[in-house]
């Protein structure tokens, strides 16, 4: 009937392979946009899921959807993440093997509120007694908790993440979850001292002013009132619509108390943040003659020493004066004013970031499993994503280099080794290009000339070396890089001016400008030697843990942050990549976070860094599984009568006969030399049903035949 639309034309296509014209970019988007529309956020590419902000509450992730995805094939519903979470667990469990779940995708696109549902779909759906109840409960709630201290609002996200997480869940043979184990990645510390111009400070600092109660805030030296501190109005927006503090504080309050962390420990973590609170209100002014900084009030000061336990004298001489160690004696020497407020910024942010670093320590240990029988895990992903302010600083670079770095492992993975894999196997195969953003990495992290490796020797040159003559030395050493600008080069490359103080990189994601104002310091990331000395004095058993006697014994130069966080996602590739991978790829619809409006340029944009059409491209030419002769055999030797019960020819072989048994058509599988291909996940799960019932009309032979015994 003309002008009727079919079902396909409204709602589009639920798996891109599908797609007609699927090398066409405009059809792509043409499919994201009608199931945006109809509120389909997700489409599969192959077993990729590709998932499309909504920015609004959908009735998708209730209980009844959760049973209807339960145990079934992947295909056999609309795209969800809970199929894909399913299909990890259930492979899992019949593989007995380990798993992870790369959620990517920009600041804003949805990938924390992706981890956590899948983190539910396992709650709620994986069988547990009643002694595993609280394992589940404690890594639902480590969740709020870790967020009110790791996220904040930024111009991008109302909740952003503002700290890498990598949460491992364990699980026993029987496939109850049975215990968990996180990993954090750099938190940006600066946050707690300053935050741009409609941002926040992290979620906590509100929540406890708006949350606490009375006497709470009393014991604690606070007034109820945001605006009172100095920490918490830099961006003018202590408050936001859409976030309810009062509301997230008893939320948190709970979960602490299901964490199973003490009373005692609470109360001094809420010393901790009050203490934060206090450093920032911290006055100098400089002394008339030798404008040495002088504390305007002591105020702050008698709050900070009663609520950390720290000698107040100690802690006013070290937030004034720096001890100076020569070779025969320590001279303090009297701080400036500037240097003053350099020194008290130095130590909320390590206050807090230490106080992080603890809160995942205690978190983890109360889901450590001490039973010592084999686990199977299954990782869930979810980092800060790509994002770009008009000013970008140190903590852009990090968290835009660990995007390149995690795109990296994309490629090798889907798209590099997939390939090499078809000739490695001697499949025939017509290459598909792509772009590979290895250059970038190297740019970031190559010994000697990468950008880190600049950056720390600038470090290793105090009093000389300055954030200009980092910029410098980058000009001089990676100048003709075809991924970096200054602004000598600006315009010959990008064809955009630039300021004299910044540098831009051409990421996979797009242009960056990052301004090198302070790279040095915060790659530097001092403590001076003697606030750390009255920290050590402390009566608070959180700074107790957080500041040893040990550190200052130790004369080595620490590690840079830079270098710090380069090892330490290096530690995490290697250990995503001894698992198995599945993909969520998160987009957004606009920059607005607005519900119903898709904006073409912004999407376009996303579909191509993420490399979804090259992605798309691989899949629809090449084998959606692949499995070893052997392990195929053994698994499906039941389904054909001249491979059951035994095989005595070469494994390939088997499998050849076996197919042909069954039906696989030509076109659907090739045989390489160690494996077998399959094109369509759909064959696959076909045989798997077959299996399981020709395993369950075994069982019931095998119980006839010796119900006489
Ligand atoms: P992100 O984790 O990818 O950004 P979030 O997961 O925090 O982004 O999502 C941002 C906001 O988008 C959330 O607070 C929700 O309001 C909304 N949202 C995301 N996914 C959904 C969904 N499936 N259904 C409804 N609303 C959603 V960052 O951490 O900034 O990189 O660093
Ligand atoms: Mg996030």
């Amino acid at each position: 009937m003309e002008g009727a639309l079919t079902a396909r034309d409204r709602v589009g296509i639920q798996d891109f392979v599908l797609l007609d014209s699927f090398t066409s970019e405009t059809a792509f988007l043409d499919n994201l946009r009608k199931r945006f529309r109809e509120n389909l956020i997700y489409t599969y590419i192959g077993t990729l899921l590709v998932s499309m902000n909504p920015y609004k509450d959908l009735e998708i992730y209730n209980l009844k959807q959760m049973e209807l995805y339960m145990g079934v094939n992947f295909f056999e519903l609309p795209p969800h993440l809970y199929a894909l979470a399913d299909n990890a667990y259930r492979t899992m469990l019949t593989e007995y093997n380990n798993h992870f779940i790369l959620i990517s995708g920009e600041s804003g696109a949805g990938k924390t509120v992706a981890s956590k549902k899948i983190l539910q779909y396992y709650a709620v759906t994986c069988p547990s007694s009643d002694q595993l109840q609280s394992v589940r409960d404690r890594l639902l709630h480590s969740n709020p908790v870790l967020e009110a201290f790791g996220n904040a609002k930024t111009l991008r996200n109302d909740n952003s993440s503002r700290f890498g997480k990598y949460m491992d869940i364990q699980f026993d043979f029987k496939g109850e979850a049975v215990g968990g184990h996180i990993l954090s990645y750099l938190l940006e510390k600066s946050r707690v001292v300053h935050q741009n111009h409609g941002e926040r400070n992290f979620h906590i600092f509100y929540q406890l002013l708006s949350g606490g109660d009375d006497e709470l805030l009393r014991w604690l030296g606070l007034e109820r009132n945001a605006q009172k501190y100095c920490y918490l109005v830099q961006g003018e927006c202590a408050k936001v619509s859409s976030i309810n503090d009062k509301l997230d504080w008893r939320t948190v309050r709970k979960a602490l108390s299901i964490i199973s962390f003490g009373e005692n420990d609470i109360e001094h973590l809420f010393g901790i943040i009050a203490s934060v609170l206090h450093l920032g209100n911290i006055q100098y002014e400089g002394d008339g003659k030798s404008g040495n900084a002088m504390l305007s009030g002591n105020a702050e000061l008698r709050w900070i020493s009663k609520l950390l336990g720290v000698p107040l004298v100690a802690l006013q001489e070290a937030l004034t004066h720096r001890k100076i160690e020569t070779s025969t004696e320590e001279v303090l020497s009297p701080l400036d004013v500037d240097q003053a407020y350099y020194a008290r910024d130095a130590l909320a942010k390590a206050i807090y970031g230490r106080t992080f670093t603890w809160l995942v320590k205690k978190i983890n240990e109360s889901l450590e499993n001490q039973d010592a029988t084999r686990k199977t895990v299954i990782g869930l992903l979810d980092i800060y994503g790509f994002e770009v302010f008009s000013i970008n600083s140190f903590e852009q670079f990090c968290i835009n280099y660990c995007n390149e770095k995690l795109q990296q492992l994309f490629i090798q993975l889907t798209l590099k080794s997939e390939q090499e894999e078809y000739d490695l196997e001697g499949i025939e195969w017509e290459p598909v290009q792509f772009f590979n953003n290895r250059i970038i990495c190297d740019l970031v992290e190559q010994k000697h000339k990468g950008v880190i490796s600049i950056l720390d020797e600038e470090c290793m040159r105090p009093g000389e070396a300055t954030d200009l003559t980092f910029l410098d030395k980058m000009e001089e050493k990676i100048g003709n890089h075809p991924h970096f600008v200054t602004h000598r080069l600006g315009d010959q490359k990008t064809r955009k001016t630039m300021e004299r103080m910044d540098f831009r990189l051409l990421h996979y994601a797009g242009e960056v400008t990052y301004c090198v104002i302070g790279f040095l310091d915060k790659n530097n990331d001092l403590l001076y030697r003697n606030l750390k000395e009255v920290m050590c004095q402390t009566r608070n058993s959180i700074i107790k843990v957080c500041f040893e006697f040990l550190e200052l014994d130790n004369r080595k130069r620490p590690e840079t942050v830079a270098t710090q966080f380069k090892n330490s996602l290096m530690e995490l590739i290697e250990i995503l990549t001894s698992k198995e991978p599945s993909y969520v790829r998160c987009l957004k619809p606009n920059d607005a976070k607005q519900a119903g409006h898709f904006d073409d340029v912004l999407v376009r944009h996303q579909v191509k860094y993420l490399g979804l059409m090259e992605h798309l491209r691989v899949r629809r030419a090449g084998f959606a599984y692949r499995r070893r002769y052997e392990i195929f055999l053994q698994r499906y030797k039941p389904l054909c009568p001249a491979t059951w019960p035994h095989w005595h020819g070469p494994p390939a072989q088997g499998v050849e006969t076996l197919v042909k048994y069954i039906g696989y058509k030509p076109e659907e599988y090739k045989l390489g030399r160690t494996k077998i291909f399959i094109r369509h996940p759909k064959t696959l799960f076909a045989t798997e049903d077959a299996f399981q019932i020709c395993k369950n009309e075994l069982a019931t032979k095998v119980q006839a035949k010796y119900k006489g015994y």
